[in-house]
């Protein structure tokens, strides 16, 4: 996006009703830019989110939303079968007016637009049991919804997106090629990854073994990529669809975990702040066992605590790859922006490790309960 869009044209180009008042910039993800837009209706306000769609990092836009507008047509259907709400409980896209589930400006640029929940709160980070619980049970629900799919596989939006050895592939490269400089100074960074390489392709060797399955996967889990009702506390609506595709469940657990038992966010610096929260985990644990009781495999089961460690430990090389290679993924702040998260996952798994014995004891205590 090099210039400022023009916010009222490109509401105007959806089937949206009421007349535009404004638009605000949300600084929420790393990737696409979004909007609240706000509309005026003889009801009153009424808002939708924009967004402008990053086809740097989503190279096929069209195929991308072709996956969500199959997975909301299907959620909308079983959540009104089992007697919720679809207006709720699941996104909904607002069509182009040529029909279309997005819009391409003259430029070639892809938007897209989704009504707007109310009455809903979504966390960062939060020592909340309840919300923990509820955001993890959505996800595990989700996972169970989306099982059964009907149709062709959904496209890879992003191929090989948590292929663990392609992203230790990738930060080799990016230490090889040094493009930006920044090798000397994270030697110690690099080296501390280099010791964990062996780690890196043991789901996914799983998944090509057919020793776990595959499944439907949000694989962008993170706390705030559930909405909580106002109302009632409870997970009503998972967000963020663009990673929806063929996957492995631990990875959508273990990111759960990143985020949502970490003790700060990830942009935090001061180190000694960083860490895994055991109580927390369990709440995570707890919701999301709670939903796919019977359904994960007992290998997956086996593989949990693992999950966590693993993905936390793929995003410090993402984080850190993107630094070598002069930050052209994710949106930064200011230019060691990519080191911080880096170092911040780092002490994160650190953490992990640590703790793993402590994280598969309240794992067993959970199953113990169950029988
Ligand atoms: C990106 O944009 P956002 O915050 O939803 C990234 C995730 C990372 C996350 C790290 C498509 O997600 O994989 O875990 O940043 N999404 C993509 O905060 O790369
Ligand atoms: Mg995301």
């Amino acid at each position: 996006m090099a210039t400022e869009p023009d916010l009222s044209a490109l509401t105007q180009a959806f089937q949206v009703t009421g007349r535009f008042d404004r638009a605000t910039r949300t600084d929420s993800g790393h990737i696409h830019n979004t909007f609240v837009v706000m509309m005026i209706t003889p009801q009153g306000i009424l808002r939708y989110t924009l967004q402008h769609i990053n086809t740097r990092v989503f190279k096929d836009p069209e195929k991308l939303m072709e996956n969500i507008e199959r997975v909301t047509a299907f959620a909308r259907q079983q959540i009104r079968q089992e007697g919720g709400n679809p207006d709720r409980q699941t996104l909904t896209l607002v069509p182009g007016r040529d029909g279309h589930a997005y819009h391409v400006t003259p430029e070639g640029e892809y938007w897209r637009m989704y009504a707007f929940i109310d009455g809903t709160s979504s966390y960062e980070i939060t020592d909340n049991p309840h919300i923990l619980y509820h955001a993890a049970r959505s996800f595990g629900n989700f996972q169970r919804l989306l099982d059964r799919l009907p149709g062709p596989r959904l496209h890879e939006t992003i191929p090989y997106f948590h292929y663990t050895p392609r992203r230790y592939a990738a930060f080799e490269a990016a230490v090889a090629a040094d493009q930006a400089g920044r090798v000397e100074e994270t030697a110690a960074e690099i080296e501390w990854i280099r010791q964990r390489r062996d780690e890196t392709s043991i789901i996914v060797d799983l998944l090509a073994q057919g020793r776990i399955p595959e499944r439907i996967t949000h694989n962008d889990t993170k706390l705030n990529n559930v909405l909580i009702d106002d109302a009632t506390g409870e997970g009503l609506c998972v967000i963020d669809l663009d990673t929806v595709m063929p996957g492995s469940s631990l990875y959508d657990f273990g990111d759960l975990v990143r985020m949502g038992a970490a003790t700060a966010i990830e942009d935090e610096t001061a180190l000694e702040k960083v860490g895994l929260d055991l109580t927390r985990f369990e709440w995570l644990a707890r919701g999301y066992l709670d939903a796919t009781r019977g359904f994960l495999t007992p290998l997956e089961q086996a593989h949990l605590v693992f999950s966590a460690r693993l993905i936390t430990l793929e995003q410090a090389m993402r984080f850190l790859t993107d630094y070598l290679n002069g930050d052209t993924y994710y949106k930064v702040s200011h230019p060691r922006h990519n080191l911080d998260r880096a170092r911040n996952q780092i002490k994160m798994v650190t953490d992990m490790e640590d703790k793993q014995a402590a994280m598969e004891a309240v794992l067993s205590r959970l199953e113990r309960a169950h029988g």
